[in-house]
């Protein structure tokens, strides 16, 4: 579906960007807000979405690759904040980055999303 990055009516993650569904928000840029998962699956788990709504990575890509750019960009900046940006560490440090993408590959809100998740040993490949 083509999409123009307007809001849309229905999408849970436009009302988190307008502030009328409330969310952890551990970090705001001009262009994206990073927020705590409320179903964490690891320490950290936290999501960052660009303010404008795409259904997914591949349509946001599209569209506009310095915001998807803004998006891994910030992901960084939220596992550097949480203190698993360990390059060469153990289990437990280090960090992974998903963007979920489809309903067949577990993806259930469509506005693009990146999972940070880290801080717990991760497996490979994943479930
Ligand atoms: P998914 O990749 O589309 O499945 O990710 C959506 C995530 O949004 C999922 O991990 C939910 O726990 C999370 N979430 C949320 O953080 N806040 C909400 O109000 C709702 C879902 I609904």
């Amino acid at each position: 579906m083509a999409s123009n990055g307007e809001p849309q009516q229905d999408c849970l993650f436009c009302k988190i960007v307008a502030g009328e569904v409330p969310a952890t928000v551990v970090r705001e840029t001009e262009t994206t807000v990073a927020f705590r998962d409320i179903n964490p699956q690891a320490p950290t788990h936290v999501l960052v979405i660009p303010r404008a709504h795409y259904p997914d990575a591949a349509s946001l890509a599209a569209a506009s690759p310095q915001l998807i750019a803004d998006v891994v960009r910030e992901a960084g900046e939220v596992a550097a904040m949480e203190k698993i940006a360990v390059p060469q560490g153990g289990p437990g440090t280090g960090y992974r980055v998903v963007f979920n993408t489809g309903s067949g590959a577990g993806q259930t809100v469509f506005h693009a999303h990146a999972h940070v998740l880290g801080g717990r040993g991760l497996e490979w490949p994943p479930g």
